[in-house]
């Protein structure tokens, strides 16, 4: 027995979109979060006083009788009061599925375990130059952030860059995206799905309905897994062939390259590191397939200067580089950001990691550490279980605090090294979020002059 009214589950930043989002169609609707005060309460009471909310738990009767489900990407499927809705046959959706049904222009959709705020950031940048209007939002941060809804209240667009994580995919069945890319497959969140297939899964939604797509020849899990006849542009670290980016070198320089055509040279990038060149590849790539001229590319990726809290430089003290890679927070963006950080300097690494460890294998970080480290400090919830991975004669030492491992790390570096806050874990144990712990990284940096 149904009540007839759509149910939003989570009153976070994406429930508030939703909220908004129907309050202006004019479609009855209730709220329901387990957190007894989630984060947008006081914006909803403020902005829709009207709106009925049930806070601190979810309650299986409103949920069994909604109409139809607004999951929120936080919270599984398999949440058991969301579980039985879906085996009593309750319809489920979320916003980037609401999204879709709406948006009249085309989107540009990017998933991928790491590389996807930078490459929807380069995409910006190329469609800002191209004189384009654009929304761009979805599971960004900072200020960046839009949830995806909000932008649909804007004026009209030429194209929406989504960048989706693989909870938003979760619920959406059909995008069709003009264009679509899975950039790169590592184990990521493996508290919520029971495996790396699970979690590939939700990823290849991605590709529901799309008109293009953009793989990455260097990761078999990026490629659609049911044959599309659709166009396909690949990206990737060899000699690009027809529709392909990729790299060519000559006279000892290495060029980024479309097909035939260079396009930069790696060292025009402001960004560092194999997995940028990868980034930049994917977001020309993305900007081909929508008709965007190479040369209008190819001034923005120039510009291109990074984002915060990305492999991002923050000073020398006494001739030791401190770098922040807050947003590292699983393995393969560390290893990304140590073998980046690497192959850039002439000493060693002092790695700063840990956090919150969400079930990921640390052992797949012990060959680059070998390869660039020199040792590494650990911080938070999982240090202890994160150094009990790591080979014997790796350095490990244990810090309280982010001051306390940046002055170990200092102590023990020489000329040339560089120290790293790559935590390969999430945040939340001892912060708000990832920029909270970057910004805490640049601040104990600081106090070391
Ligand atoms: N939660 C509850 N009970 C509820 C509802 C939520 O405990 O009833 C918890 C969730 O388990 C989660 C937290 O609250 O831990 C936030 O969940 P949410 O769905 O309310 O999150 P939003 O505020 O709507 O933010 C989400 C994305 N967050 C997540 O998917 C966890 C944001 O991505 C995204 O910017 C925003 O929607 C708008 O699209 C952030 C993120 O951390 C950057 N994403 C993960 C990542 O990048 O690794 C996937
Ligand atoms: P996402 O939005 O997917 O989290 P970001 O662009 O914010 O990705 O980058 C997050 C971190 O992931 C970076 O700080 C870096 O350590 C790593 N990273 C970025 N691009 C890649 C890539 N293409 N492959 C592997 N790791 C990457």
């Amino acid at each position: 027995m149904t009540n007839n009214e759509k149910v939003i589950v989570g009153l976070g930043e994406t429930g508030l979109s939703v909220a908004k989002y129907l309050v202006a169609r004019n479609q009855k609707f209730k709220i329901i979060d387990s957190r007894s005060n989630p984060p947008a309460l006081q914006s909803l009471k403020q902005l829709m006083p009207e709106v009925e909310v049930e806070v601190g738990e979810l309650n299986p009767k409103t949920i069994l009788e909604a109409s139809e489900l607004v999951v929120s990407p936080g919270l599984s499927l398999k949440t058991p009061e969301i579980a039985e809705a879906v085996d009593h046959g309750v319809p489920i959706t979320g916003d980037i599925d609401i999204f879709s049904k709406s948006v009249t222009k085309p989107i540009i959709a990017v998933t991928g375990s790491n590389g996807k705020s930078t490459v929807v950031a380069i995409l910006a940048g190329i469609l800002k130059k191209a004189g384009k209007k654009f929304g761009l939002g979805g599971n960004l941060d900072g200020t960046n952030f839009k949830p995806a809804l909000d932008l649909l209240e804007e004026e009209e667009k030429d194209f929406y860059i989504l960048e989706l994580s693989s909870f938003q995919l979760e619920t959406t069945k059909n995008l069709g995206a003009e264009v679509a890319v899975i950039l790169n497959l590592s184990a990521d969140h493996m508290d919520r799905y029971e495996s790396l297939e699970e979690y590939h899964k939700a990823k290849l939604r991605i590709f529901n309905g799309c008109k293009q797509v953009v793989i990455n020849r260097d990761d078999i899990y990026s490629y659609p897994v049911t044959e599309l006849n659709v166009p396909i542009w690949d990206f990737g670290f060899s000699r690009p062939g027809v529709n392909g980016l990729g790299l060519l070198e000559e006279e000892g320089d290495q060029y980024l390259a479309f097909q035939f055509e260079k396009i930069v040279s790696a060292s025009e990038l402001r960004i560092f590191g194999q997995h940028n060149m990868s980034n930049a590849l994917a977001a020309v790539g993305l900007a081909l397939a929508i008709g965007i001229e190479l040369d209008v590319i190819r001034a923005a990726i120039k510009e291109f200067k990074g984002l915060p809290h990305r492999c991002e430089w923050v000073a020398n003290v006494s001739g030791v580089e401190f770098y922040n890679d807050s947003k590292g927070t699983n393995v393969g963006a560390t290893m990304a950001a140590v073998e980046g950080l690497g192959q850039r300097i002439d000493g060693h690494i002092i790695l700063i990691a840990g956090g919150v460890g969400k079930g990921a294998d640390f052992r797949s970080l012990v060959p680059v550490i070998n390869r660039w480290g020199k040792e590494v400090i650990l911080i938070g919830q999982d240090a202890v279980e994160m150094a009990s991975n790591f080979d014997k004669d790796i350095s490990t030492y244990f810090a309280n605090d982010m001051q306390d491992a940046v002055s170990t790390a200092l102590k023990h570096a020489t000329t040339g090294d560089a120290v790293l806050l790559s935590p390969a874990c999430a945040s939340f144990d001892m912060y708000d979020d990832f920029q909270h712990r970057g910004q805490s990284f640049i601040q104990s940096v600081e106090q070391l002059r």
